[in-house]
Formats: C-alpha cells, structure tokens, sequence
C-alpha cells in the first residue's frame, strides 16, 4: 500500500510543479528582452507616462491607463505589468476578463464595490475601503464600482503578466460580429431585446 502512496504523492507533486510552472508568463533565458536598435540604459527601463496624473484632474469617465509591454517595452518577459484605474463619482468599469493574469488592485483613494465570479457561478464581492488590496483571480469576469456620490476614486492594479489582456463582455458578445441568431439562442431573448443592448453599445 505504501507504494500506492508514494506514487499519488509524486503524481500530486508533479501537478502541483506543472501549475507552478504555468502559473505567469514563460521564463526567458536573458536578463531581459533587448529589442534590435534600441539603446538599452536606464532609459529603457523608466515608463513616464503616468507623470501626466500628478496634479491632473479626473477624467468625466471611468478611465483605464495601462502599462503593459505594449506602452513600456522593457516589461516584455519580464511577467508584470500595471495599470492605473479613474473612477468618478458613479463610475463602472464594465464587466471584463484578463485572460492572461490574476489582478493584485491596490485601492489608493475613495471607495469601491468590486466583484468576481468563479468557474461555478459563485459571486465574491466587496466593499473596498481607501488603503484595501482585492484580487481578482485570472480569467474570472470582475467588475469595479464607485458607488460614491461624493468622491472619486483611484487604484493601481498589478498584474502577473506583462500582457494580461483585457476581454470586455458587454462588447466582445454583443458588439462583434458573433451571428444575430447565436445571441438570441443564447440568451434565450428576443432579436429586439438583443438589438437593443447592441444599439446601447454602438452609440
Ligand atoms: C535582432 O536581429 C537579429 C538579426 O537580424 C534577429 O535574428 C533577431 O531575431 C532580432 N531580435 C529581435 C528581438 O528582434
Ligand atoms: C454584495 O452584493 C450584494 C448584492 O448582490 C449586496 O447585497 C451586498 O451588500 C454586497 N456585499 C458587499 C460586501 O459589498
Ligand atoms: C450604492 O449606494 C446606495 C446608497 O448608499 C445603495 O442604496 C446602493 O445599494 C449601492 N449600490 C451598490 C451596487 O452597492
Ligand atoms: C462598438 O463598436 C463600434 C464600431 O466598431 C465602436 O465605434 C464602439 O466604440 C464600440 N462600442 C464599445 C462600447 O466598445
Ligand atoms: C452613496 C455612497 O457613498 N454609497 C456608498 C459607497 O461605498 C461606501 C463603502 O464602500 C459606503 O459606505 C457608501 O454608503
């Protein structure tokens, strides 16, 4: 029997390997990903991008500035990445996925309501106070919420990869090109229920 045992343990362990080894971006063999004509000095590795939220004021909408290896190169393999989220006063960011990485969101001023549901439908929310940390975990559809009347809010979000990905839901299922007939079937609704959500995206 003993033998039984050890080979669960090992298979146990080799799974647990496996998903450790799945669990961020792939291991590069360098240092770092030095792109063909490029300087690389300290320059390469500083993003200056958010310098324009000092002093600035909060966009009219929620709004997301991203700092994935799209807008700071020197992330590229490196399997982080971050993104600074303005919400004003009852602002939503949509239902969305990150396909790619969980979401470490650090709350730095105001209020959130933020949520998530897992793989069995379970919904997890909560009411976030200034100074919070929430995850999200990766590939689960999550929301964040101002719900304050009174005061925006601002967080930062750290994610474990350097191209987490972004899949809205409202506009990848509803202002694509996915056929008429798949979303009435799947929503079990009317083509004027369906049109409606559509035309609200589309303006
Ligand atoms: C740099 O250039 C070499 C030779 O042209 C090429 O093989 C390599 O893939 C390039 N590397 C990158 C990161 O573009
Ligand atoms: C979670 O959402 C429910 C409504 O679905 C709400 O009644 C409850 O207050 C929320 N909990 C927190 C901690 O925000
Ligand atoms: C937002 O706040 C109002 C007033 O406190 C409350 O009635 C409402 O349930 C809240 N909504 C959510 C989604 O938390
Ligand atoms: C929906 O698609 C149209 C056309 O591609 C685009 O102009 C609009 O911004 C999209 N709406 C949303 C909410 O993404
Ligand atoms: C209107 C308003 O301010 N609603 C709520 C915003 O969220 C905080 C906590 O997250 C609540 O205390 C407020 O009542």
């Amino acid at each position: 029997m003993i033998w039984k045992l050890e080979i669960t343990c090992s298979l146990v362990f080799g799974f647990a390997m496996l998903s450790i080894a799945n669990a961020g971006d792939p291991d590069i063999l360098t240092d770092f990903v030095a792109p063909n004509n490029t300087i690389i000095d300290a320059n390469y590795f500083t993003f200056t991008g958010m310098r324009q939220l000092v002093g600035g004021e909060y966009p009219p909408t929620f709004r997301a500035l991203k700092v994935s290896m799209n807008e700071f190169p020197a992330l590229n393999g490196l399997g982080v990445s971050y993104a600074v989220l303005e919400f004003p006063m009852g602002s939503v960011n949509p239902v969305h996925i990150h396909p790619r990485a969980s979401e470490l969101l650090f709350l730095v001023s105001g209020c959130l309501e933020v949520g998530f549901v897992d793989t069995t439908n379970k919904f997890f929310n909560q009411s976030l106070k200034m100074g919070d940390i929430f995850v999200f975990p990766k590939g689960l559809v999550h929301f964040q919420y101002n719900n304050s009347t009174k005061e925006p809010a601002l967080a930062i979000s750290a994610f474990g990869s350097a191209n987490a990905g972004t899949q809205s839901i409202p506009t990848s299922v509803f202002n694509t090109s996915i056929f008429e007939g798949i979303l009435d079937e799947s929503f079990h609704a009317k083509r004027a229920t369906i049109q409606k959500i559509e035309d609200g995206l589309k303006a």
